[in-house]
């Protein structure tokens, strides 16, 4: 079992460490000698693979929420292996197969435009601006499937806040890496790159919107967005840009990348709404990741079951109009 090439172990993450001491305590107690504790080391190795821990380091220290606490988690393996990241190919294997190329430390992101203190921040700097905290959140691909991930992140509000906006800052961009070198979809024209989403300032103060570094409490594969993405769970998955280098304070409404590619079929909210199709297809149901082909599509919720927290953003809004 791999528990991470020893160039992704920094010396804060200490897991391989505990594991092994874990593993050496398991056999010692089940009674098991030498000649027993190679089969012992491979059986709990699968184990902890099952779990989904241990290919990438763990997250030192986080803590639990409340916040989902009642679903049932999407396996590691399938959010780790279905996935949309454009920048590595168009099919949902493609990410997984090709992200292993990006380098994700150093990483610095740009935090710019109408604030009083633009800087540059490390990602361990921002790992530090608040205590890292795990959210089971529904996450909602306009696709029409669904996964429940245990993401590990901080709120973007503290992030917004630091950055002290000014009274011109009415919307936040994200902007994602685009390195031809490492992104064979970024050498193409599928969209008009560098991937680009935004949020209005409000909704980017919200609690439920964060920065997710780690998810199944171990840093985040390249495929998912490492080393830091945005994570927004009442709006469609479109919004939650991967592998941030840019975050911009800006007057007017962005333009969003899915706006410019197709601005029928996606609009700058992107709230999840079952009442609203897609011009192509229903959104009042969803095909929740993991179940099989006997298994019943589940019906979307409004705001993606988040609605209790998030309406007031909208209220007087009109939602088919402003989709
Ligand atoms: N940079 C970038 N971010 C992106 C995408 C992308 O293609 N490029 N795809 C989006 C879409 S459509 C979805 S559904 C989610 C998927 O996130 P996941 O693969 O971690 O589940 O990422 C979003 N963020
Ligand atoms: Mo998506």
């Amino acid at each position: 079992m791999l528990i991470g090439k020893p160039s992704d172990i920094v010396a804060s993450e200490i897991t391989p460490a505990r594991l092994f001491r874990q593993r050496r305590e398991l056999i010692k107690a089940a009674g098991l000698g030498t000649m027993m504790a190679l089969g012992g080391w491979s059986s709990l190795g699968f184990a902890a693979q099952e779990k989904g821990q241990g290919r990438r380091p763990a997250i030192k220290s986080y803590k639990k929420t409340a916040y989902g606490q009642e679903e049932k988690l999407t396996s590691y393996r399938d959010i780790t292996t279905y996935n949309n990241f454009y920048e590595f190919g168009t099919s949902k294997e493609q990410p997984a197969e090709n992200a292993g190329q990006l380098k994700t430390s150093p990483w610095t992101i740009s935090i710019e435009g109408e604030i009083l203190k633009p800087r540059k921040l490390g990602i361990e700097e921002l790992m530090k601006l608040a205590p890292l905290e795990e959210r089971i959140y529904r996450m909602r691909c306009v696709e029409g499937w669904s996964m429940v991930i245990p993401w590990v992140g901080i709120p973007l509000a503290r992030l917004v806040s630091l950055a002290q906006p000014t009274a011109n800052a009415k919307f936040i961009e994200f902007i994602s890496l685009a390195d031809e070198a490492v992104m064979p979809g970024v050498r193409a024209p599928i969209l008009d790159w560098p991937y680009l989403e935004a949020l209005r300032l409000d909704e980017a103060m919200h609690e439920l919107a964060i920065l997710a570094v780690g998810l199944y409490g171990e840093v985040l594969p390249a495929q998912n967005g490492a080393p830091v993405r945005l994570v927004v769970p009442w709006k469609y998955g479109f919004k939650g840009g991967k592998s941030i280098v840019r975050i911009r304070f800006v007057e007017k409404m962005p333009q969003t990348t899915w706006m410019r590619a197709a601005p029928r079929e996606y609009g700058f909210y992107a709230n999840v709404n079952p009442s609203v199709d897609h011009p192509r297809w229903s959104q009042a149901n969803e095909r929740r990741i993991g179940s099989n082909l006997f298994t019943k599509r589940i019906p979307t919720l409004m705001f993606n079951g988040y609605a209790e927290q998030v309406a007031h953003l909208y209220s007087g809004m009109d939602l088919r109009k402003h989709f």
